[in-house]
């Protein structure tokens, strides 16, 4: 899939911490050339060796070629994987925003069965990237579409999340695909907002509502919900303000919002996204608590993963909370974004 090598490209480019970590952790105190035999791998395949030869590990990338001439045989260190060893990959983990628990657990399982054993860097990578995709696979759920119509999908987050934009983008996609879709322009708080969003209904082709500067949001909310009922719109995307979790009054403004919708549709919002901004790191997991108790967050977007090499967090909220994650942003254009994927998402993580 073309969007995978945008992930994994733009991933690299912003360096991958994980992987440059393991390679560090495993060059620490590694021989070159490995004379102990090693046990053999369970899950990950390491080349056979050769006998009476000093260990040496082909790199996945040589080529036949390469193999033909006896070429492009470089040496991979290996370490002794030990307590001290085990230590180094839990800090850098801690480090990569993984959250502690989620970092000891994930370095107990890769522990587990391999004490004593010789492991270089890609094997650690492959291990480490085995661990996180099982994390990460029961999380990975497109935004489930009902035949309820019009479904309304509410859209909140802190201030810059990324929450017009995943609008726009997710508006564009689902008129690709056949839906017919209106927009609500929420955020009546912030005056160049509603601009902003119609530049976003331009570009995917969707109507959007619009209410005065500094009116209230849940009334809009239920103008909305008319319209797209009267319009028999497939798809209600309501935008919403960006609110920090400290700011009691814009809470309570969102549970209104909720309320209001509520009341004239018991069972929406039929689904209620939480926008997070890959770079905000640990603090991420108290977005997710806080909007938890105000809005029933019924799954996550991760913005802004092409910019950061902290998308570890990601793991540590598939972990602790197990929301679907819906989709991830790769960049400010309307098609960067896209469904989320568990193995390719830990490859890229640990810089395979
Ligand atoms: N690189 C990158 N930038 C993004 C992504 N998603 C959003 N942005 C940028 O982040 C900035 C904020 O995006 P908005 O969509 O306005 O965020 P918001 O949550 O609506 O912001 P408020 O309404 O002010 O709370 C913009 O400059 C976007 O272009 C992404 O996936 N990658
Ligand atoms: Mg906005």
């Amino acid at each position: 899939m073309a969007f995978f090598t945008k992930l994994r490209e733009r991933l690299t480019r912003s360096s991958s911490k994980i992987g440059e970590g393991l390679d560090g952790i495993v060059s620490e105190d590694a021989a070159p050339e490995a004379s102990i035999p090693e046990a053999p791998a369970p899950e990950v395949p390491v080349p056979e060796p050769e006998a009476d030869k000093p260990q040496i590990a082909k790199p996945a990338t040589a080529g036949i070629v390469g193999r033909l001439f006896g070429g492009g045989k470089v040496e991979e260190p290996r370490r002794a994987l030990d307590d001290d060893m085990l230590e180094d990959l839990e800090d850098m983990l801690v480090q990569a925003d993984l959250g502690v628990e989620t970092a000891l657990r994930v370095t107990a399982n890769i522990a587990e069965g391999r004490m004593g054993r010789r492991v270089s860097a890609t094997e650690l990578k492959e291990l480490l990237a085995t661990e996180i995709g099982r994390i990460m696979a029961p999380v990975a759920r497109p935004l489930p579409l009902y035949a309820k119509k019009p479904q309304v999908v509410l859209v909140v987050g802190v201030n810059g999340a990324g929450k017009t934009t995943t609008i726009g983008k997710l508006a564009s996609q689902f008129r690709a695909a056949g839906k017919s879709v209106v927009i609500a322009a929420g955020d009546t708080f912030r005056a160049a907002a509603v601009e902003q969003l119609q530049v976003w209904g331009d570009r995917a082709g969707v109507p959007v509502m619009v209410a005065p500067h500094g009116s209230d949001p849940a009334s809009l909310a239920w103008d909305a919900m008319v319209k797209a009922e009267a319009d028999g719109a497939d798809l209600l995307m309501i935008d919403t303000a960006g609110r920090l979790q400290n700011r009691q009054d814009l809470m309570e403004e969102l549970a209104k919002i909720v309320r209001v919708i509520r009341k004239k549709d018991p069972e929406a919002p039929h689904n209620t996204l939480l926008v997070l901004d890959a770079t905000t790191g640990q603090n991420a997991l108290n977005q997710v608590d806080t909007f938890q108790k105000l809005a029933d967050v019924s799954g996550l977007v991760m913005t802004k993963l092409d910019g950061t090499a902290r998308g570890g967090v990601l793991v540590s909220l598939a972990d602790r909370f197990g929301l679907p994650i819906h989709a991830i942003g790769v960049g400010e254009q309307i098609d960067d974004l896209d469904a989320f994927d568990a193995d390719e998402f830990a490859r890229a993580l640990v810089g395979l």
